[in-house]
């Protein structure tokens, strides 16, 4: 059977606050501050246990290896993984924290996906993000797309990978996909960035452009759509902060998008059913909506039907936002229902719930059960999490053998664990 399967990522043992994210406030805000990464991937295993307990089909990706003492090599630092880390560190100590970055944490930022209905072929495909904007994250993609050619080895998907670095590509964070259902055929619509503002413009239209010739989409039901400028400087450094939609709805805010009159008039006339509920300035700010989050939920569909948001406790703790909320349930609309998850240790580096996953629309059945999640494994992984993970990092941790010992090791007992 097709379903919707969110993929979230198992956050690693090396989740800290080094502030490498210019144009993401939290990241910039926390800086440091001191970590807590068991505390941090137990909370996301409870948002994965909690989608499952909604009903949702539930699975994961492994944290990739860090520190990552391949990049470093290949940047010129030479001996054992331990010495390469030593030097990197005196040397360029914000490289180093660069190649100990949890990043791979937030899978809406691996790849973009286009479901099979979409696709040329009849194939689901996978197109590996290159990250290049950020140095923390242009190192990842090498090993998610080893990774998802791992999960998704079933000739039922084509997994690419990253396009050239020049266009800067973040992944499904700035892609959508409205459908009557999720096995049916879409309207993709790729969101991009224009250069020019305060902050960096992280998705490239030429990116975007790619990435939809390479999965084989109809040009007529694909939509290129620039972000507004507005809400990359207030801190939207990718759409999925201001936007997120689910089958026939698109939940955004007003000021998402340079031309959302333009958005909806297409949306009208590709699917006559497509409900946009547009969040005004008025009832929640720009700033607001980025601090708490509102928009970085998951938009769901539960097994009756209905839609339901996941969303992170600070929506809740936002009075402007919480108001809203319960207004949007109170009334007609499609969204029926809303969830609160604590992410807070992800939320600090401007990760909420759905930064945290990937969404595939696929049958089961097609993938590598070990990626797949149910509450044995889910036990499981957070027993390998408690014994295995820092309970803290605070800023001078980083330069401590011990620490990057502790991470290997955690990594190897995980994959050894799971039989990866
Ligand atoms: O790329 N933060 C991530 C957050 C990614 C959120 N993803 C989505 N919106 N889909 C980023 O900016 C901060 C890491 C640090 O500063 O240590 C960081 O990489």
């Amino acid at each position: 059977m097709i379903r919707e399967i969110n993929f979230d990522g198992l956050i690693g043992p090396t989740h800290n606050y080094a502030a490498l994210s210019f144009g993401n406030l939290a990241s910039a805000s926390n800086q440091g501050a001191t970590s807590r990464p068991r505390d941090a991937a137990l909370q996301g295993l409870a948002k994965m246990r909690f989608a499952m307990g909604l009903g949702l089909a539930q699975g994961f990706l492994l944290p990739l290896e860090r520190p990552n003492a391949t990049w470093l090599r290949q940047l010129g630092f030479a001996g054992s993984d331990a010495q390469v880390c030593a030097a990197a560190h005196a040397g360029d100590p914000r490289l180093f924290a660069q190649a100990c970055s949890a990043s791979s944490m937030w899978t809406a930022n691996a790849a973009t996906v286009s479901p099979a209905a979409d696709c040329a072929d009849g194939r689901t495909h996978l197109s590996v993000a290159n990250l290049s904007r950020m140095t923390h994250r242009s190192l990842e993609h090498p090993d998610t797309l080893a990774q998802l050619r791992l999960a998704f080895a079933n000739p039922a998907f084509a997994v690419h990978e990253a396009v050239p670095a020049t266009f800067g590509d973040e992944g499904a964070a700035n892609h959508m996909r409205l459908t009557s259902a999720h096995g049916d055929v879409g309207v993709e619509v790729f969101v991009y960035g224009e250069e020019g503002g305060k902050f960096p413009a992280r998705q490239n239209r030429r990116a975007s452009e790619a990435v939809a010739r390479r999965h084989g989409l109809a040009p007529e039901r694909t939509l290129f759509v620039a972000q507004s400028t507005a809400a990359i400087d207030a801190g939207a450094f990718h759409n999925d902060v201001v936007a997120v939609a689910n089958e026939h709805v698109l939940f955004a805010h007003e000021q998402a998008f340079a031309d959302a009159g333009a958005l909806k008039a297409d949306l009208a006339r590709l699917l006559p059913e497509a409900v946009v509920v547009e969040v005004p300035a008025s009832a929640v700010s720009l700033a607001d909506a980025i601090r708490s989050y509102l928009f970085n939920s998951q938009l769901v569909t539960v097994p009756d039907g209905s839609m339901a948001l996941i969303l992170p406790m600070e929506s809740h703790d936002c009075a402007p936002v919480k108001a809203y909320l319960d207004s949007l349930v109170a009334g007609n609309g499609p969204i029926r229902a809303v969830h609160y998850v604590q992410v807070r240790e992800s939320m600090r580096n401007g990760g909420g719930p759905a930064c945290l996953r990937l969404r595939v629309v696929a049958d089961p059945s097609t993938i590598d059960p070990r990626f797949l999640l149910d509450d044995a494994k889910a036990d499981r992984l957070a027993a390998l999490v408690t014994a295995h993970w820092p309970e803290t990092i605070g800023p001078g941790d980083l330069g401590n053998p011990a620490l990057w010992e502790q991470a290997w090791q955690a990594r190897r007992a995980l994959l050894a664990a799971f039989e990866f």
